[in-house]
């Protein structure tokens, strides 16, 4: 049985990781405003895969005999002046995410709970992947500076992305 603190922890982990999906939503939204139509394509596949995130936390909590809870989710409303600006917003919320699976799994081993600590290890490896990915994009955006034809080439081989 999962304790009381641990079931609002990985409820609020779920909500947040439908809100990753929310947030990637609204970016890919500036992307295709822009007409980066390759970044838009990446950041709805990645916001797929924040949902494919959160439906793990979503099952979870109902194997252990518990009841998922859904709050309200928030895009991003603020306003962007370059691509690579979407991908530092997300690569940020990356770091927070990061940070609160790592609590959570302080949480289950603070509290001997084995099993949630098994199910938190595939998240622990997912956000070595994750951090990279978008600092890969970043880096590369960065590089490409202003350069209009670089940005789109570049955008082009993110669109590639399944
Ligand atoms: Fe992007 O890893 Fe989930 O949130």
């Amino acid at each position: 049985k999962l304790n009381d603190k641990m079931i609002k922890m990985l409820n609020d982990q779920m909500n947040l990781e439908y809100n990753s999906a929310w947030l990637y939503r609204s970016l890919a939204v500036w992307a295709a405003d822009n007409n980066f139509d390759g970044s838009h394509k990446w950041l709805k596949v990645q916001a797929a895969e924040e949902v494919s995130h959160a439906e793990k936390f979503y099952n979870f909590l109902l194997e252990k005999g518990e009841k998922p809870e859904f709050k309200d989710l928030e895009g991003s409303s603020k306003d962007y002046s370059k691509l690579v600006d979407i991908f530092k917003a997300a690569l940020e919320h990356e770091y927070l995410i990061t940070s609160e699976i790592k609590k959570l799994y302080k949480e289950a081993r603070d509290e001997e709970d084995y099993e949630t600590e098994k199910f938190l290890d595939w998240f622990i490896h997912e956000q070595v992947e994750e951090e990279a990915n978008f600092t890969e994009i970043v880096e590369k955006l960065e590089l490409c500076g202003d350069n209009v034809g670089a940005l789109f080439m570049y955008d082009t081989v993110l669109g590639h992305r399944e």
